[in-house]
């Protein structure tokens, strides 16, 4: 299926069913009171979080979703059924904002929540109620309340905990692939990922964190210049971020000059984004001249933790899972609140 991260549907909730105008008939009563009943609600719209939908790519293809309309009130003061409400289920990590307005109405962060985002009409009393002192016999009743109509706009920014970037080629689907059950597809030619890629990895226990593997950030990204811009946005809520280098493409004389560029991309498009913890991982090192490469990029940033991995062959790779584990660790603590004194 088509990966989509952005829709815009129109939803509407259903209109509440008429009340109804009745009068009781029954054998040796002549003149028997109203007895028509409320009409049902109608049923609302829902919005719920999926774990198992990772794309909008059905919102594309269908555009308009209406939940039932509730039933008419009833002769014998019976009230209609409510109607059946309806639930879209949207990927977790959808964002979603009135289309109209731009106003955020909920983000669909947590597997299995819920958000009523349109209200069913309510239902239309029955001439029943309108029965008073001087009027005993009301022949007219409410229409129910119509429905909501509301167009919505879903983003969808992925959910995952570590997000791999770097220039096209430099190995982040093959490091996935390695650490993790993903298995996007792996080539010898930049912009193989077209989409990106979710992968779970876990600590051999209980403990598990999300993976993304997007596609590569060129220069001119955050521009609309090649793919990568689109997917931006998907390592926006990523913990920690995992910049990997191709030791090959390492040069001498200016060991940091795509480090610094794929930097300037992400300050470009978002500068909070620039500033998220990262871990700089220079792959490749079953290649010849790969320790002096990787020894000139640590001595060029002595503040920064720099690993050195072969996602191919495997090198390194459990030690780069660890330090996932302790960073995000540390993110979490920092993230705590400051006791209050
Ligand atoms: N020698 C060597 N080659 C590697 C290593 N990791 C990846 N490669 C090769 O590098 C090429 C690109 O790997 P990918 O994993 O597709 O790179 P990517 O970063 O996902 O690339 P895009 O999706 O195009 O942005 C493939 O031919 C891989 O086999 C490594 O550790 N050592
Ligand atoms: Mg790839």
């Amino acid at each position: 299926m088509k990966f989509v991260d952005q829709a815009t549907i129109t939803v509407r909730s259903g209109d509440g069913g008429p009340g109804c105008v009745s009068f009781r008939r029954e054998k040796y009563v002549p003149k028997g009171g109203p007895d028509g009943g409320d009409g049902g609600r109608g049923g609302h719209v829902l919005l719920a979080a999926s774990s198992q939908k990772d794309t909008l790519y059905r919102f594309h293809l269908n555009q308009h979703f209406k939940a039932k309309k509730g039933q008419s009130g009833r002769g014998k003061n019976q009230h209609g059924g409510n109607g059946a409400d309806l639930v879209i289920q949207l990927p977790l990590g959808t964002i979603v904002s009135d289309a109209e307005t731009g106003a955020p109405l909920v983000d669909l962060s947590r597997p299995g929540m819920e958000f009523i985002v349109a209200e069913g009409g309510r239902g239309g009393q029955g001439n029943a109620r309108f029965a008073t002192s001087t009027n005993r016999a009301p022949r007219f009743a409410q229409p129910g309340e119509p429905g909501l109509e509301i167009r919505l706009r879903l983003e969808l920014k992925l959910l995952a905990d570590v997000g791999l970037i770097g220039l096209p080629n430099a190995g982040k689907s093959t490091l996935i692939s390695r650490i993790s059950g993903a298995r996007p597809k792996i080539a010898d030619y930049p912009f193989t990922t077209l989409i990106p890629n979710l992968g779970v990895v876990s600590d051999g226990g209980e403990r598990s964190l999300v993976v993304a593997d997007i596609p590569g950030l060129i220069e001119g990204a955050s521009q609309g210049a090649g793919l990568g811009h689109r997917f931006l946005k998907h390592v926006q809520r990523c913990r920690l971020l995992v910049h990997l280098i191709d030791a090959g493409l390492i040069e001498a004389d200016d060991p940091l000059r795509d480090y610094n560029r794929i930097n300037t991309e992400l300050a470009a498009f978002d500068p909070e984004l620039a500033a998220r913890r990262q871990i700089v991982v220079i792959n490749k090192m079953d290649m010849p001249g790969a320790d002096e490469a990787m020894a000139r990029v640590q001595a060029a940033l002595p503040d920064r933790e720099v690993l050195g991995v072969s996602a191919l062959v495997g090198t390194g790779l459990s030690e780069l899972k660890w330090s996932f584990f302790r960073l995000l660790d540390e993110a979490d603590e920092q993230a705590e609140p400051p006791w209050e004194t």
